[in-house]
């Protein structure tokens, strides 16, 4: 999948969108003649949703939405969110910088704004003192200005030319890409699977959701209410404390029968020890590759724990394989620099960002413009 956003214009989604309403009302109708209810397909306790035909509204819904009806309203236009992207991370740090910039004289002194700068915004010590020694050189050898040095180092640093795709495959080719979504309780795991799913979906993906945290039945009540608001059916467990295994299967296997293009699998973050991490997530992986193999394990992150989120994020790197990290809430803090320190300690890229708590509230990592973002303050 191509995460340079959503393509085309506004008028190019509105014509798109009403073309694929058209077409998937056509597919769902198709479909629901020729297959059984899903209710009859579901086994081990999980139940898929009614799909997108039954115009039942759900109890948890709002008044206006149908379960599982394609997106009423139409994404965000693309550059839109990229404003409100760079003028959300900047800050302190951008302030900051913007006095180090201002100086007449690159002394000592100068050095120590900016390292205390990078070591306020989350940047970590390893990172900074690599983009120290990177902006001292350019700066002292008279190769560039301050400014573009640290610009230059940032860059540098955030790894430019890591693979930050989402690794799915084609929209409409009907090959199963799983997508695992793992981090403690909190982080933003469920809002960011809706937002995802609502980005896939506009880029013309088939998607299924999969309710694999069952340890509130309202965390499945509130990926379901994503699922409807983005227009795609939710696979979830009847009961509370269910096997998230089992549901992660069920899900899995659904959107394999059902020739969907991916399918998010949501889990619980609330686990007492590494141990029984391990032990959960390993198993969720493991019943999901007896479908297809998994594509793509994201670890969602909060940008406001700073480093503390590091701890956590190390554990989760060691219970499964990660593909990538979500740093959600980055519209909550001014330390921008924590993307930095999450890439180098994981070696994972970060491919996306959470800006806030809304449908539209994802944008795919870009990082100059994140770095412009930050110098811009
Ligand atoms: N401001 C902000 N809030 C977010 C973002 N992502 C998630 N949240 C909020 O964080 C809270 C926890 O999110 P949730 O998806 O339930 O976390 P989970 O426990 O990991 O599934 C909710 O109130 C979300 O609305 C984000 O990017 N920005
Ligand atoms: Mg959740």
């Amino acid at each position: 999948m191509d995460v340079s956003w959503i393509p085309g214009n506004a008028d190019g989604i509105v014509v798109g969108l009403a073309g694929l309403l058209a077409l998937t009302g056509a597919w769902w109708g198709w479909r629901s003649r020729r297959h059984s209810p899903p209710q009859d397909r579901a086994r081990g306790g999980a139940s898929t949703t009614t799909p997108p035909t039954d115009t039942s509204a759900p109890a948890n819904a709002a008044p206006d939405t149908v379960r599982g009806a394609p997106p009423a309203e139409v994404p965000e236009d693309p550059s839109a969110r990229f404003a409100r992207r760079t003028s959300r991370v900047g800050g302190a740090f951008g302030s900051r910088l913007a006095s180090f910039f201002g100086r007449s004289d690159y002394d000592d002194s100068a050095w120590d704004e900016l390292e205390e700068a990078l070591l306020t915004a989350d940047v970590g010590s390893t990172m900074t003192e690599k983009i120290l020694l990177a902006v001292r050189a350019r700066v002292q050898g008279g190769e560039s200005t301050p400014h573009d040095a640290v610009r230059e180092a940032l860059i540098e640093a955030m790894d430019p030319d890591a693979d930050r795709r989402l690794n799915v495959g084609s929209a409409g080719a009907g090959d199963l890409a799983p997508v695992l979504m793992v981090g403690v309780n909190g982080v933003g795991k469920t809002t960011t699977v809706g937002k995802l799913a609502r980005v896939l979906v506009a880029e013309g993906y088939s998607v299924l959701l999969g309710a694999a945290d069952t340890f509130r039945a309202a965390a499945a009540d509130q990926l379901e209410t994503w699922g409807t608001r983005v227009g795609v059916v939710t696979v979830r467990a009847d009961k509370e404390g269910a096997d998230p295994a089992s549901v992660a299967f069920e899900a899995a296997h659904a959107a394999q029968e059902q020739g969907v293009d991916v399918v998010l699998v949501d889990t619980a973050g609330r686990l007492q020890n590494k141990a029984g991490l391990m032990d959960q997530l390993g198993k969720v992986a493991r019943v999901v590759e007896k479908v297809a193999p998994v594509r793509e394990t994201l670890l969602v992150l909060d940008a406001t724990t700073g480093q503390n989120g590091l701890v956590q994020a190390r554990v989760f790197a060691e219970a499964v394989p990660l593909t990538g990290v979500v740093l959600t809430k980055m519209d909550g803090t001014a330390k921008g620099g924590i993307v930095l320190a999450v890439q180098n300690s994981l070696g994972v890229p970060v491919k996306f960002v959470g800006l806030g708590e809304g449908v539209d509230d994802l944008a795919p990592f870009d990082v100059e413009a994140f770095v412009d973002g930050l110098l811009e303050g």
